[in-house]
């Protein structure tokens, strides 16, 4: 029985507008990615989730579609992406697309047409609705960047809904037409060879059909973001989403449903974890992998961590495949929030858990968030509510190559400034220091792919006490301890029995940890990894 290659692999999220930009305009480029694939085995990952490449007017950077079958200027043209496909592949290595069905830009044909009359054969391909009674939106609802979710159309006296900026107006999903379109553009890109699809807001897609007002929530607090004063009760999670989940995967199983040859989907989905699990499916199979964000969400602490890890272990569906994710290209950075040290046992967390890891682009070098000047702000979050630290600009700046002039990511000046220490936090410098992060990287996705405990073994959690974090990862004869001091206290450990002739295989310190008569002495700052007999 082979495992498919979406349950052992490791995973890079690019944001392509940072990461190598070659035709000299201060953004990223396809070309660019295509350059960087060596650097990418190197690392050791096996597959790269692209965030969006289409033609957009980049009001969200791409999560604005406005033709979601061609590449947009500013990141080449398709014939471009198709080499960078067949050099992907040629390196053994998947590549996922991100796919925004949500929602379109408002430049998207569809919605031009839809906006045009009342009458329009496509007017009900987006969400349009009369006034309320008295006036105004037609409910309460809030888009996820504040304001009302409702944009009044004056040519033809609708309100249309928009979960997200008012040029993404959200399609609407009850409608035949729009999933038969939508599913059209992943055959697109099945057809195309793309291995599979990061899919934007899953949980969004369906509304509740009349549109009832949210309710309040208790938690909200000044400084949140205006779209925590409601919980989205009718605007997100609807039953009827999952046979649209399932539909999709029937699609991508099409192309390919084992080993090798399987075409994955991944949901994003921000829900608490009982509810993220019905994404696996039911009667139908439908993610793949639900993203698992609750390494970004959860306070640094063993026994939370300890808790969180059981609680998602035992809930997982039969069958269902676990995942986590450290950051993403809208959420703070790891070592933002955690320090360089800190960091670095992260990084041994992700790629020690059981599960499918997602790496961010630039956590690997420990890029930490960047201060944007109020001049030098991109991200329409922040433009909107400005000064809560909502922004994502910080998270989404140039990945620094070396220490030439714009980090060689760029001939000229970046469409987001560099962080401060690029000239000594470069790819090619760290890749010099055996100490580096970039190098514990590349020592932990190659044990990864060396044990199968680590990809695919059984895990169970050994120990939990003040700052320690001790877990068994075990598949057949081979049995591994993961130790994590999440602290600044060295701790003297004792081990299990049967790890008392231990091997050490890795250790986050220079002068690592020693085992002494079963008894582990584990460092400041200081992660290990163990092997049994
Ligand atoms: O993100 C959606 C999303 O859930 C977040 O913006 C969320 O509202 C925020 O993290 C608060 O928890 C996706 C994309 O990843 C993002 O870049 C897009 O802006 C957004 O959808 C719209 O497409
Ligand atoms: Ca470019």
């Amino acid at each position: 029985m082979t495992t498919p290659w979406w349950q052992t692999c490791v995973i890079y999220q690019i944001y392509p507008r940072s990461f190598q930009d070659t035709n000299d305009d201060g953004i990223g480029d396809l070309r660019g990615i295509a350059r960087r694939l060596d650097y990418l085995v190197g690392l050791g990952v096996d597959a790269i989730w692209i965030s969006p490449i289409y033609p957009s007017p980049m009001v969200d950077f791409g999560y604005d579609i406005a033709d979601y079958c061609d590449v947009d200027p500013s990141f080449g043209v398709l014939a471009d992406f198709d080499n960078l496909l067949v050099q992907a592949h040629r390196r053994g290595l998947k590549v996922l697309l991100d796919l925004v069905p949500n929602h379109s830009s408002d430049q998207h044909p569809w919605f031009a047409e839809s906006r045009a009359s009342r009458e329009s054969q496509k007017r009900d391909w987006y969400i349009w609705r009369d006034p309320a009674p008295g006036g105004g939106p037609p409910n309460n609802w809030i888009s996820d960047f504040g304001g009302s979710a409702w944009q009044w159309d004056e040519a033809t006296g609708q309100y249309y809904y928009h979960a997200f900026l008012r040029e993404q107006p959200d399609l609407n999903w009850r409608h035949p037409a729009v999933q038969a379109a939508m599913y059209d553009v992943m055959r697109f890109w099945f057809d195309r060879g793309v291995d599979g699809f990061r899919i934007d807001v899953l949980w969004h897609m369906v509304k509740a059909a009349d549109f009832p007002d949210n309710p309040p929530n208790p938690a909200y607090r000044f400084g949140m973001g205006e779209m925590h004063r409601l919980l989205q009760r009718h605007s997100t999670d609807q039953p009827e989403v999952h046979r649209i989940a399932a539909e999709m995967r029937e699609i991508a199983d099409s192309y390919g449903a084992r080993g090798q040859g399987a075409r994955v989907l991944i949901g994003e989905i921000y829900l608490p974890v009982d509810r993220l699990m019905h994404y696996y499916g039911g009667e139908r199979p439908e993610m793949h992998l639900p993203f698992n964000f609750q390494l970004i969400d959860t306070p640094w602490q063993a026994r939370v961590l300890a808790a969180v890890i059981a609680n998602y272990e035992a809930v997982l569906p039969p069958g269902g495949w676990p995942n986590w994710v450290l950051g993403n290209h809208d959420r703070p950075r790891v070592a933002a929030r955690l320090g360089q040290a800190q960091a670095r046992i992260a990084a041994v967390l992700l790629l020690t858990l059981r599960g499918t890891p997602t790496l961010y682009y630039g956590d690997e070098l420990g890029l930490t968030d960047v201060v944007i000047e109020s001049s030098d702000v991109r991200d329409p979050r922040e433009l909107r509510e400005p000064g809560l630290a909502l922004g994502r600009d910080p998270v989404r700046t140039p990945m620094p190559w070396d220490d030439s002039e714009n980090a060689g990511f760029s001939a000229v000046r970046p469409w987001l400034p560099l962080h401060a220490d690029w000239s000594t936090r470069n790819v090619t410098r760290m890749a010099e220091d055996p100490q580096s992060i970039l190098a514990l990287y590349r020592r932990l996705t190659a044990l990864r792919r060396d044990r199968r405990a680590l990809s695919i073994g059984s895990f169970v959690l050994l120990n939990v006490q003040d700052d320690i974090l001790v877990y068994e990862r075990r598949h057949a004869a081979e049995r591994l301890v993961v130790a994590l001091n999440l602290g600044e206290r060295p701790h003297r450990l004792q081990l299990p029995e049967w790890v008392r002739d231990s091997r050490l295989l890795l250790s986050t310190a220079e002068d690592a940890a020693l085992v002494e008569d079963g008894v582990l002495l584990l460092g400041s700052n200081e992660a290990v990894v163990l092997e049994a007999g």
